[in-house]
């Protein structure tokens, strides 16, 4: 039996997960609407401690000002009422068929000014509920086709429109930091900012870069092939893991957003390790919101919903207790030290030491026994193996 969830533990789920309807590209939903006030309420007793949103989600597109205010106004009230708070916003520039060929990326200058329009109103929603963190997924920035885009601009209109909306953020003088997330493609033939790297290549030509980052999500990672870990890893060693999402995807094929773990469960044991436990000599480490964003299976009635749920933090928890015994284990430590592990983390030039004088070291090159070196084994097998019986409460 898993702990049961604590605010402390600092689970966040999108409202868009829980309140899915289940409708897909072969058939209609299989789930009445769920009321967002419903689902804070349920979230809270679940153990959750925040929630995040599209504008749509909470507020229907096409809504006037005052049915707006009307709306805002009841879901502030279910805040109120259970202590869960808004740490992320984001916005969506994805469904309504203006959106068709993207928002800040698409052919027509009308809609990147309607885009840019619609994420600013939201900017100020997302301060107003006091978030830290405000996701850009860009779902329809892409193309079917290779001739459709013009791909350079399209980077230069991208950055043009993230730049934008971070510049009104400092004048505003908000807490808000932008974090893009990630996809290879889906629902776009090809999405920009395909990958981790890839988003990030751009954020460092940003103007406004020291507050732009990352939200990867573990199912787009894994759908380009990708190992989610190495990748959250780089951005934490960069500086620019603000926020995530976490979900399970089993290979390469559709966007599957299931339960956290119920996809590739000892990579998720990797993921939480390197969350809870930071990396094995230390470094930067993730102090951010768990943020689930899965969906509850087609199959699932109301009941299912919230068993899902329930599933994303038992799974987590878990994880995080095998982790924490894995990392204790004397045996893993010693482990860790013959692997070389722990190594790594000493420079290669020694402190003062220059390229000259490693050129000048005969040691290190002419009279190194290369093949001497090369019998070394590293012992990764029986390392791996050690995580693995942990991850299965074998130790
Ligand atoms: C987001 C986000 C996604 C998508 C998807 C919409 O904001 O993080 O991955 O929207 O959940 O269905
Ligand atoms: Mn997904
Ligand atoms: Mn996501
Ligand atoms: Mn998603």
């Amino acid at each position: 039996m898993a702990a049961q969830p604590t605010r402390a533990d600092k689970f966040s789920f999108g409202l868009w997960t829980v309140g899915w309807n289940a409708q897909d590209q072969f058939g209609s939903a299989s789930r009445p609407w769920l009321d967002p006030v419903e689902s804070v309420h349920k979230l809270a007793e679940l153990g959750a401690a925040h929630v995040t949103f599209h504008d749509d989600d909470v507020v229907p597109f096409g809504s006037d000002d005052a049915e707006r205010d009307k709306i805002l106004a009841r879901f502030k009230g279910a805040l109120d009422e259970t202590g869960i708070t808004v740490e992320m916003v984001t916005t969506n520039t994805f469904s309504h068929p203006i959106f068709k060929d993207g928002a800040f990326t698409s052919n027509d200058r009308r809609v990147r000014r309607y885009g840019l329009r619609k994420v600013v109103r939201n900017v100020d929603l997302a301060a107003e509920l006091g978030a830290d963190t405000f996701v850009m997924w860009g779902g329809r920035e892409g193309a079917e086709y290779d001739s459709a885009k013009d791909l350079n601009a399209a980077h230069d209109r991208y950055a043009e429109g993230i730049d934008t909306v971070a510049a009104y953020i400092k004048e505003k003088g908000y807490k808000l930091r932008i974090a893009l997330e990630p996809k290879p493609n889906e629902p776009r033939g090809d999405i920009l900012l395909p990958t981790i790297g890839h988003a990030i290549a751009l954020i460092d030509r940003l103007e406004h870069a020291d507050i732009v980052g990352l939200n990867p999500e573990v199912g787009h990672e894994q759908m380009a092939g990708l190992n989610y870990t190495q990748g959250i890893a780089l951005a934490l060693w960069a500086g620019k893991l603000f926020h995530i999402d976490l979900n399970g995807q089993k290979s390469i094929k559709y966007d599957q957003d299931l339960v956290f773990g119920h996809g590739d469960l000892f990579s998720a044991f990797a993921t939480v390790d390197l969350l809870e436990n930071g990396f094995p000599s230390g470094g930067p480490t993730y102090d951010g919101p768990r943020h689930f964003d899965y969906k509850p299976s087609r199959t699932e009635d109301f009941q299912g919903v919230w068993d899902s749920a329930s599933a994303n933090m038992a799974t987590y928890l878990l994880l995080k207790e095998r982790a924490q015994a894995f990392r204790a284990d004397p045996e893993v430590q010693a482990a860790f030290e013959e692997s070389g592990v722990l190594d790594l983390a000493k420079p290669t030039l020694a402190e003062g030491e220059t390229l000259a004088d490693l050129l000048n070291d005969r040691s290190a090159y002419e009279d190194l026994d290369v093949d001497a070196v090369a019998e070394r084994g590293f012992g990764f097998v029986r390392l791996n193996q050690l995580a693995l019986e942990h991850a299965l409460g074998a130790r």
